[in-house]
């Protein structure tokens, strides 16, 4: 998968992206993350990338000449997707939808924002990681590229945690306990040390389901069934 990133800051993402899981997929070709700086297509001494705002008004937008030179320099994988708080919030679901593309790339604005011309003519699209404002696009899109460079088949290296992911879809994970079995004399629970199988399983999901329940009952949308019901009842809080 092919990854690029337009940017005026390339070392805010290089080192992340050189590090842990994104560099290790790097040099197993299976991933692509070419970082670029704009101001590689400044035509002045100053290699300006902003100006003040027609109309006036506080701050500096940035202009859209480098921007639009790099794009068409470099031609890089559609779609092209712009971060901005007003965008259209990126989750799972989008995740899944890019990683199964063959490439994607992003634009990080910078200063109070960027030239409306390079949304209407020169991206795709437009993705918010939240609703927050943050002072540039880079660290939206480097959750972007993470998130997506995850769900790349062989990225992970274990394949079995994609298994998992469906069987708790949409639901909060439950929780994971390692060794020792007892720390500060709290214990692992009874359950996980069983070895039933069947039982660890339906436990785990009884415990996704109250922690989805209590914190994000959002994302189960729905009551419960009468199956998810007596599954909590055989696992009381
Ligand atoms: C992304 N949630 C917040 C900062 C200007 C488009 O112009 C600009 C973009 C940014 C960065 O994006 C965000 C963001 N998701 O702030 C300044």
């Amino acid at each position: 998968m092919r990854i690029d990133v337009f940017t005026i800051f390339p070392d805010y993402l290089a080192g992340p992206v050189d590090a842990s899981l994104l560099g290790r997929a790097r040099s197993r070709g299976l991933l692509d993350v070419r970082v670029h700086d704009v101001r590689d297509w400044t035509d002045d001494p100053h290699r300006s990338v902003d100006d003040t705002p027609f109309g006036g008004g506080a701050g500096m937008v940035m202009t859209p000449g480098p921007l639009f030179a790099a794009v068409e320099a470099v031609a890089p994988p559609r779609p092209l997707l712009l971060l901005a708080a007003a965008g259209r919030r990126f989750d799972q679901d989008r995740a899944r939808e890019l990683a199964a593309a063959p490439g994607f790339s992003l634009v990080c604005g910078r200063y109070e924002g960027i030239d409306q011309r390079v949304a209407d003519h020169l991206c795709d699209g437009e993705l918010s990681v939240g609703d927050y404002v943050l002072a540039g696009g880079e660290a939206a899109a480097l959750v972007v590229v993470e998130a997506v460079a995850r769900l790349v088949p062989g990225v992970m290296g274990n394949e079995a945690s994609a298994d998992q992911e469906s069987f708790t879809a949409g639901l909060l994970e439950y929780p994971q306990y390692t060794r020792p079995a007892e720390f500060r004399g709290w214990p692992v629970p009874e359950v996980l040390r069983s070895g039933d199988h069947g039982r660890i399983e339906r436990w785990r999901r009884a415990q996704a389901l109250r922690r989805t329940l209590a914190l994000r009952p959002d994302l189960l949308g729905r009551p419960l069934t009468p199956a998810e019901q007596a599954l909590l009842d055989e696992f009381p809080a």
